[in-house]
């Protein structure tokens, strides 16, 4: 076995979006493309010498060709070594709570999550840092920098062969290569921060689930979870082999992608409760029977009962959501009077709050919910504590909607996308926003509606004082209705425009209204000031959630 010095050119678009570098699979198997970034994020790296890593991915096409890949730069890197999930499996919360475990160096994690996959799907690598979490923006900008300049690779000759799947150790090289259990650090950490007891008790007394998996990586943590340590009966997941293009599906828990679990659950022999997991199984979506949650509801419904669970006995720390997520947290949190931040889009901006101790749940509007017991969302680790609520309250789901929104106030909430515009269009779009901004404050827009505050979100990091700006364009009412405009990143084909709408309303004798239909002046404000229609020559946004 020898160490390969292989030379290489930069490809020039390997900047890692709102979550890694997403691609699409073809471009992905580019001669040295993957290799390239791979090299760059060790070269970012100058301490790795001996260190151990964590790698793993969800599942989909081209995860064991680029685990082999990953392995065998590993070992010609320096690493002392690689801590691999069985089959080349992992989901990025259980990689988080591994790096955690056992003090490892960093992750790499193949995942584009909720995108599809297959040889036509996407691909995607992103690094993780010593606290489990996603690298900050200047380590990605760090990465970038780098693949743009890179010339050679470091590769360790291809004669050895290496065995992902069975348990225990091997070597590669100077390099130990331990193939783990996937799912069993994972567990043993859900079984601390939750009652299974409670659980347990509530399955057996007839409490009724649908987890649907999406043929994703969730599964095997599903099966060993639920239907295993908590005595939930077979058939309780749906989809829970992981595949390699996800059925053909895209992984994506929300009531557009997961209509199997919809239908099952808005039927007549819908269960009591009903979840999602993604791609890479960091989502989560909740539902009762015949009842959608949102997930912004959802953090704020977890928030406001946090006591309810042992994790949280001691009460919580703090709050924080992403810009867009709704202010429903705001109001828990003002309620408990600890603090709310309002941060970027994306998991990596919780790290720091996490980090320092200030919060200890956040959430997403974009199914995305997680605590400070790893460093990045967590799916299962949300459907857990929903179901824990179910077994201590004796409540449904339902119930407890309602019951938080009569105390709280409903904050109306719907995203609309507009997908596969032509990047130059949307950038337009965007331009023309901005530009605007300066007119828009104080701007009347009719039915009660007058904006307040129009700006485009900059994020002043409390802990490190890093500064992220053009974060997305806000227009925040004087009702504190809000419309947000951002552009994805984590999409691999042309631009996609999401518009994030939100109502407050505190008249409980008003919270049985569609969202759609609550948000109806809303919305037409947004597609007129953005005039998204002739920007993006589309009639309708392609998906709403
Ligand atoms: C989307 C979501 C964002 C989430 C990100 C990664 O990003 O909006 O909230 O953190 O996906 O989630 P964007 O830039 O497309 O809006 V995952 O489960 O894809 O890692
Ligand atoms: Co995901």
């Amino acid at each position: 076995m020898t160490i390969q010095t292989i030379p290489t050119q930069p490809f020039n678009d390997q900047r890692p979006g709102t979550s890694g570098l997403r691609k699409k699979v073809s471009v992905f198997q580019q001669p040295h493309y993957l290799e390239n970034f791979v090299q760059a994020v060790f070269d970012v790296l100058p301490d790795r010498a001996g260190q151990t890593l964590v790698l793993g991915g969800d599942g989909r096409f081209h995860n064991r060709a680029a685990v082999h890949t990953i392995l065998r730069m590993a070992a010609a890197n320096g690493f002392g070594k690689v801590l691999v999930g069985r089959k080349g499996l992992l989901s990025t919360p259980a990689l988080s709570a591994v790096i955690r475990k056992h003090g490892c160096f960093g992750g790499i994690i193949l995942s584009a999550s909720h995108n599809p996959g297959g040889p036509d799907g996407d691909f995607g690598i992103k690094y993780n840092i010593a606290n489990g979490g996603p690298a900050p923006e200047k380590v990605t900008e760090a990465i970038f920098a780098r693949t743009r300049v890179i010339d050679e690779y470091r590769i360790l000759s291809a004669e050895t062969t290496i065995d992902l799947d069975t348990l225990g150790i091997q070597t590669l090289g100077d390099m130990v290569l331990e193939v783990i259990d996937p799912v069993a650090d994972y567990a043993e950490l859900m079984e601390q921060l939750f009652d299974f007891d409670a659980i347990r008790a509530w399955f057996a007394a007839g409490g009724r689930m649908r987890f649907d998996a999406m043929n994703a990586v969730g599964g095997p943590y599903a099966h060993a979870l639920l239907e295993g340590q908590l005595g939930a009966p077979a058939g309780t997941v749906i989809n829970g082999e992981p595949l390699e293009d996800f059925g053909g599906h895209h992984p994506d828990p929300n009531p557009a992608h997961a209509t199997e679990l919809i239908a099952l659950m808005s039927g007549q022999h819908a269960a009591d409760f009903g979840a999602a997991s993604d791609g890479d199984a960091d989502r989560n979506m909740i539902l009762g029977r015949h009842f959608i949650v949102t997930p912004s509801d959802s953090l704020a419904i977890l928030a406001a009962n946090a006591t309810r669970i042992p994790a949280f006995r001691d009460g919580l720390r703090g709050i924080a959501r992403s810009m867009p997520t709704s202010c429903a947290a705001d109001a828990v949190a003002a309620a408990l009077g600890i603090p709310c931040h309002e941060t970027p889009t994306g998991w990596k901006f919780f790290g720091n709050l996490l980090d320092a101790g200030k919060v200890s749940l956040c959430g997403e509007e974009s199914y995305g919910t997680g605590s400070d017991h790893i460093r990045e969302k967590d799916g299962l680790w949300a459907v857990l504590f929903w179901l824990n609520l179910l077994a201590v309250s004796g409540q449904s789901v339902a119930a407890l909607v309602r019951a938080h929104w009569a105390r709280f106030g409903r904050h109306y909430y719907s995203r609309h996308d507009w997908e596969g515009i032509p990047s130059a269009q949307a950038d337009a779009l965007m331009a023309a926003l901005r530009a605007q901004l300066p007119t828009l404050g104080g701007r009347d827009c009719g039915a009660g509606l007058c904006i307040e505050q129009a700006d485009d979100f900059a994020y002043n990091d409390p802990v490190d004082g890093s500064l992220s700006t053009r974060q997305g364009v806000r227009l925040i009412f004087t009702n504190g209705s809000r419309i947000i405009f951002r552009l994805s990143g984590t999409g691999t084909e042309g631009a996609t425009l999401r518009v994030y709408l939100e109502r407050f309303e505190p008249d409980s004798r008003q919270h049985e209204l569609p969202a759609q239909q609550a948000l109806a002046e809303l919305i037409r404000i947004a597609e007129d000031i953005a005039a998204i229609r002739a920007h993006c020559g589309m009639q309708a946004p392609s998906v709403i959630t």
